[in-house]
């Protein structure tokens, strides 16, 4: 059975970015890819490399578990789990780094940009060490394709050197995976600073919309975007990228192209596109958040994460003790 793994850090509260380059990609993937099995999890583990409030965590954990059910992962496709319940994970992830060079994570951009703004809270190894646990999670499930914002690029790339290198060493025993980037939408912008992309571990929320505002705030945030004093409606992600950014969002909730966006307001200024967007935006995190409210107060969320912990370990734990008799760990067999 081919696969297709993915997975969100519960590293704060997920926004239109992650909704647009993450959730909604993998949920339209499970609708295509009929004949593919779906494992998807949230990323526990990564969250800690930064620190956390042990209570928070948990409550985050598990609205993320829950928002991606309700943006339609159907849990009867989808294999859904907390990354700490398999413990496999960690273990794999330790394997790995044992196929992995300093070199190699120095060179990761996400951790170098971590480090500069972090200097003065100090830098936990774990934060170093973060993409080869990230290739662990893939890896543990021969996935095919792994679907994932732009700025996951990299961390891709390392994956597939590693299971590569592995495989050279021991023989073929990890699927080479390939990482799936939306054409349009693979990096929403941060609306108040467009040269940095939309995140949800910002401190301040004004330049991200998050999946649980209501309408007055999305209104208010869209309204303040930064755009530009040229006034055209043109898609022109070099000389209008805020504007750009929001022809994007536009296009892809709206499923449309950002050509056809750009025609429907021709001739208008900015101000009824960003009203209209913001209506856009509006309904449909309107429609999530009811069906997260739904699933967040009922008993099912934790049926459904009980069964993916039972069936990612059964993958899991074989895959593992497989992987430990290729490298030379254990007893000899009689
Ligand atoms: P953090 O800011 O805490 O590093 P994040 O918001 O980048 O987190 P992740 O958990 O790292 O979120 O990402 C989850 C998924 O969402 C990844 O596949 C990532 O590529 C995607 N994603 C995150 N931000 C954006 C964005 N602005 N545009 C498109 N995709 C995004
Ligand atoms: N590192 C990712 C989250 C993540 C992930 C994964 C994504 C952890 N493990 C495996 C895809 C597959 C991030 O920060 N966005």
């Amino acid at each position: 059975m081919k696969r297709v793994v993915s997975g969100i850090k519960p590293s704060g509260t997920l926004t239109l970015g992650n909704y647009i380059g993450a959730i909604k990609q993998f949920v339209n993937l499970q609708s295509t890819l009929s004949d593919y099995e779906f494992f998807l999890f949230v990323a526990d583990l990564h969250a800690i490399t930064v620190p956390q409030e042990a209570a928070v965590l948990r409550k985050r954990s598990r609205d993320v578990a829950a928002m991606y059910l309700a943006a339609g992962v159907d849990p009867n496709r989808t294999v859904l789990f907390l990354q700490s319940e398999v413990k496999e994970h960690a273990e794999l992830g330790y394997l790995l780094q044992c196929s992995t060079y300093m070199g190699e994570l120095e060179r990761m951009t996400q951790y170098k940009d971590k480090v500069r703004v972090k200097k003065e809270t100090g830098i936990t190894a774990a934060l170093f060490t973060y993409p080869v646990l990230m290739a662990a999670d893939i890896i543990m499930y021969d996935p095919e394709f792994v679907p994932v914002g732009d700025d996951q690029k990299q961390h891709l790339e390392l994956t597939r050197d590693i299971a590569i290198r592995f495989n050279n060493k021991y023989g073929d025993f990890f699927t080479i995976p390939e990482p799936l980037i939306p054409t349009i939408g693979s990096r929403i912008m941060d609306l108040q600073d467009v040269s940095k992309k939309m995140s949800k571990s910002d401190e301040s929320d004004k330049g991200a919309i998050t999946l649980y505002d209501d309408f007055e705030t999305i209104h208010r945030k869209i309204r303040s975007a930064v755009t530009d004093s040229i006034g055209i409606m043109k898609y022109d992600p070099i000389k209008q990228p805020g504007l750009a950014n929001l022809i994007t969002i536009y296009a892809v909730i709206g499923h449309m192209d950002p050509e056809e966006v750009v025609t429907k307001y021709q001739g208008q200024g900015y101000a009824q596109f960003k009203d209209d967007l913001a209506v856009l935006v509006a309904n449909e995190l309107g429609t999530l958040q009811n069906r997260y409210h739904e699933i967040i107060d009922s008993g099912t969320l934790d049926a459904i994460l009980d069964s993916g912990r039972e069936k990612a370990h059964e993958y899991a734990f074989r895959k593992v003790e497989k992987c430990k008799r290729k490298i030379g760990l254990g007893r000899i067999k009689k």
